[in-house]
């Protein structure tokens, strides 16, 4: 469903078990050796997600990508895994897109606490901006309402749940729009996903 120009929101995209082997990735991930946090931004003020980046790291002091961990525990960034890569690929192909990502940030969003402020996804090359490669969101879990905006911060925002196996892609015209998550719906998620709160993952192509 194209819900603006280069806006597509696929819901139920990924099939439970799909859902189910993606939360289990995500647990373990988050979970490992270079573990998930809450970063810090520039202002001082702490996220309500808790992040872990894998392919590259980005920095929430500089808003700049790097290879290991300089704002928080000078960790490595944990390989985007090829499983990974290949599910974003091809919800990308499925709206006609050509999409070699290597990057993903995966958030974890508590079902009372977590929410993330409307900003655009602007860090990535110049080069991939330019070229309106995509950013390719997977929501696994509770349900979130979504913010999808205009590219300056006073447009109006359209809110949009997004459910568990729902994928959002947005590219081209829509690359720099503003978008966010005012709340997380919680005991929404899927049952058999043994899982309370949401994972989103975005996958972009630096
Ligand atoms: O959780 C979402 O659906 C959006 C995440 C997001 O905006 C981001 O990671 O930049």
């Amino acid at each position: 469903m194209e819900i603006a120009p280069g806006a597509f929101h696929l819901p139920r995209y990924l099939a439970l078990d799909a859902q189910k082997a993606l939360a289990d990735s995500c647990r373990a991930l988050m979970d490992g050796a270079v573990p998930a946090y809450v970063p810090t931004v520039r202002g001082g003020g702490k996220m309500h997600v808790r992040m872990l980046c894998l392919g590259r790291h980005w920095n929430g002091q500089t808003y700049r990508y790097e290879a290991v961990r300089t704002d928080f525990d000078g960790l490595p960034a944990p390989p985007l895994p090829d499983s990974f890569r290949d599910v974003a690929g091809a919800i990308a192909a499925s709206v006609g897109t050509a999409f070699d990502p290597d990057l993903c940030i995966l958030n974890y969003y508590d079902p009372t606490e977590g929410r993330m402020g409307l900003h655009q996804d602007k860090d990535e090359s110049p080069a991939s901006l330019l070229a309106g490669l995509p950013v390719v969101s997977i929501s696994i879990g509770d349900m979130a309402r979504f913010l999808f905006g205009g590219t300056k911060r006073r447009e109006p925002v359209t809110p949009i749940l997004l459910e568990s196996g729902d994928a959002f892609v947005f590219g081209g015209p829509a690359r720099l729009r503003f978008h966010g998550v005012s709340r997380i719906v919680p005991h929404t998620a899927p049952a058999e996903l043994g899982l309370t709160g949401r994972f989103n993952l975005t996958f972009r192509q630096y």
